[in-house]
C-alpha cells in the first residue's frame, strides 16, 4: 500500500460518514416543508461544520458554487484543520433539495475525497452519461452507442430479453427522444424528477432498484461524484460535458477543459485512491432516511474505498445530544 493510500484510510474511514451524517439530519428536519433552499443550507452548515474538524487539508473541487455566488462550501474553499493530509473533496451536501423539499424518494447528503488532483474538476454545466453496474465486459455500453445498440448488448450480457432491462432517466424535456427511443427497444424507462447520482449508483443493484443502466444529461459535478462511487463499488461509466453557451463553456475553461468533445472514461471522472460516503435524507432503494425516534436519530450510510473495494454500510443511532441539536 502507498503512502497516499495509507493516508486516506487511516484519517478517513470512520470519519467521513459522520460529515455526510450531520449533513443528512440537518436537511431532513426540512423534509417536506417546500423549501428547497433552506434544507440546502442548513445541509450545507452542517456538512461545513463536521467537515472542519477533520484533521485534514482538504480543498473543495466541486462544491455549492463559485466563491462569489455561494457563501459556504464554495470551489476552493479549504476545509479541515489543516494540520493533516491534502484532499480534494467533492461535495453535495443535499444532492436532491427539491426530493427533500416535497419529502420524495432517494435524496442523499454526499462526499467523495481523494488524493489531490484526481477528480476531474467539472464546471457546473451538464454532462450526458451513461453507467452500468460491474461484472460486465469492458465497453459494453458506449456514450456514442445508439440507445438500441447500449440495451441490446446489456440484456445480451445479462442473458435477459430487452424487455426485461430498465433505463434510469431524468424527467426533463431534453429526453424526450431518448425515451422514445428506450421504449421503441421494449425495455422500460423508470424517470426521476431528480438524483441522479443515486440513480447512477442504482445501477449497481439492480436486484434491489430495479435499475439496469442510466442514461441521459445531468449535472457534470453530480457525475463526478456518481463515477467516485462506481470508482468503488465497481462499474462503468462515460461522460461528455454539454455546454449551451459561451459564458458556461469559458468556466470550463477556467477550470481547466480544454475539448469539448472528449468522453470521459471512469477513471478520468475520478481516478486516483477515492472514497465516497452518502447518507439518506429521504427513504430511497439503498438508503434509509433518517429517522427521528423517541430518544434517538437513526441515519444510514454507506462508506466505499476505491483501492481495497470495501462497501460498509452504516446504520447509526444518535442520541439527541448537543450535536444535533
Ligand atoms: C441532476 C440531478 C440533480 O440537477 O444532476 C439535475 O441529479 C440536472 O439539472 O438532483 P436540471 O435540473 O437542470 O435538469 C438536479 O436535479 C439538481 O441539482
Amino acid at each position: 500500500m502507498t503512502d497516499k493510500k495509507m493516508i486516506l484510510d487511516r484519517v478517513l474511514t470512520g470519519e467521513i460518514a459522520r460529515v455526510t451524517e450531520r449533513a443528512a439530519v440537518a436537511a431532513a428536519r426540512l423534509r417536506g416543508r417546500g423549501d428547497e433552499k433552506a434544507a440546502d443550507q442548513a445541509a450545507v452548515d452542517a456538512m461545513r461544520k463536521e467537515l472542519n474538524a477533520l484533521k485534514i487539508e482538504g480543498i473543495v473541487v466541486i462544491g455549492e458554487g463559485e466563491r462569489d455566488e455561494a457563501p459556504m462550501l464554495f470551489i476552493g474553499e479549504e476545509v479541515g484543520t489543516g494540520d493533516g493530509p491534502g484532499v480534494d473533496i467533492a461535495l453535495d451536501p443535499l444532492e436532491g433539495t427539491t426530493l427533500t423539499a416535497k419529502d420524495m424518494p432517494d435524496a442523499l447528503a454526499v462526499i467523495a475525497m481523494a488524493e489531490g488532483g484526481t477528480l476531474l474538476h467539472a464546471p457546473d454545466v451538464y454532462m450526458d452519461k451513461i453507467a452500468i453496474g460491474g461484472g460486465f465486459a469492458d465497453g459494453l455500453v458506449d456514450l456514442d452507442a445508439t440507445p438500441e445498440e447500449n440495451l441490446n448488448a446489456l440484456a445480451k450480457a445479462k442473458g435477459v430479453s430487452v424487455g426485461d432491462i430498465t433505463a434510469c432517466i431524468l424527467d426533463r424535456p431534453r429526453h424526450v427522444k431518448l425515451i422514445e427511443a428506450v421504449r421503441g427497444t421494449g425495455a422500460a424507462v423508470r424517470l426521476i424528477s431528480d438524483g441522479d447520482v443515486a440513480g447512477v449508483i442504482h445501477t449497481t443493484n439492480p436486484i434491489d432498484t430495479g435499475i439496469d443502466i442510466y442514461m441521459g444529461i445531468g449535472g457534470a459535478p453530480e457525475g463526478v461524484l456518481a463515477a467516485a462511487a462506481l470508482r468503488c463499488i465497481g462499474g462503468q461509466m462515460q461522460g461528455r460535458l454539454v455546454t449551451s453557451n459561451d459564458a458556461q463553456r469559458a468556466r470550463a475553461v477556467k477550470m481547466g477543459v480544454e475539448d469539448f468533445e472528449r468522453k470521459y472514461s471512469l477513471n478520468e471522472l475520478a481516478s486516483g485512491d477515492v472514497m465516497f460516503a452518502a447518507t439518506g435524507v429521504t427513504d430511497g432503494s439503498i438508503l434509509d432516511g433518517v429517522k427521528f425516534g423517541e430518544n434517538k436519530i437513526v441515519t444510514d450510510t454507506v462508506v466505499m474505498r476505491s483501492s481495497t473495494g470495501t462497501v460498509r454500510w452504516i446504520k447509526a443511532e444518535h442520541s439527541y445530544t448537543t450535536k444535533f441539536e
